[in-house]
């Protein structure tokens, strides 16, 4: 099925299919079959992996200055904009009372604003108040990590997902990365998501609940690399034949 209006503004097609994101405690690193950490063939890959590993052994959230230059989106702290945010477009494109938008310069996670997201009463049928970007370029059989900060106040906290396209721009699935909980104060979630094998581009929303504010901060889509690893079993004899 072709989905057309996936650029720019707009609202998040039907889900024809709900993938689900692997679990955190999936979540370790690259390693070979003799379990050694293995660097792979790609060093543009290296500090994003790196990245992975400092987060995953020290359970914190990736370093956002890490993130910012790795992420296939752009302006995941919302530090740059005016009212509205640079880079993210929004749902819906005009204010209603069910969905407003604001670049918000009095409550952020780090920096000086974050992207808020606002709701005076229950949406109607379709998708609710987003931020979104569609038209990220991914590699079919890949995976992303999904990382962000979000924040809720009178309403439940939703998260974000991850659409996901064929070349023919038909929808392959969507993959919801929720909050594992209460988002009172600022909460830190993560997870990978798998790129379908067939996938070219992603579209990357992040959902703001009903009849409530809800605020993001430091959101990054960060690839991971899928090329296929050849290992090399170095011995004495081999390098010393005897
Ligand atoms: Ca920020």
């Amino acid at each position: 099925m072709v989905l057309p209006g996936h650029r720019g503004r707009g609202e998040v097609g039907p889900d024809l299919g709900v993938l689900r994101p692997r679990e955190e405690q999936d979540i370790g690193p690259l390693r070979g079959p003799s379990g050694a950490a293995d660097p792979g063939p790609r060093l543009r890959w290296v500090p994003v992996i790196a990245f992975c590993l400092v987060a995953q052994a020290q359970c914190r959230p990736i370093a956002p200055e890490g993130s910012a230059l790795c992420s296939v989106t752009s302006n995941g702290g919302f530090e740059e904009g005016s009212e509205l945010p640079d880079y993210w477009a929004h749902f819906p494109p005009e204010p209603q009372p069910w969905g407003r938008h604001l670049r918000d310069t009095t409550d952020c996670h780090a920096g000086t604003a974050s992207g808020k997201l606002l709701s005076d009463e229950p949406h109607p049928p379709g998708a609710g108040v987003q931020w979104n970007r569609y038209g990220l370029p991914v590699k079919g059989g890949s995976a992303l990590i999904v990382s962000y900060w979000m924040k809720t106040q009178g309403t439940r906290p939703i998260g974000t997902g991850c659409h996901f396209y064929d070349a023919n721009k038909a929808h392959l699935g969507f993959v919801p990365v929720r909050p594992a909980g209460d988002c009172s104060d600022w909460t830190y979630t993560r997870a990978y998501v798998d790129v379908p094998a067939s996938a070219t581009t992603a579209g990357f929303a992040l959902y703001g609940g009903d009849s409530g504010s809800t605020w993001y901060d430091d959101v990054y889509l960060l690839g991971v690399p899928s090329a296929p690893v050849s290992y090399t079993h170095l011995t004495l004899p081999t390098i010393y034949p005897v």
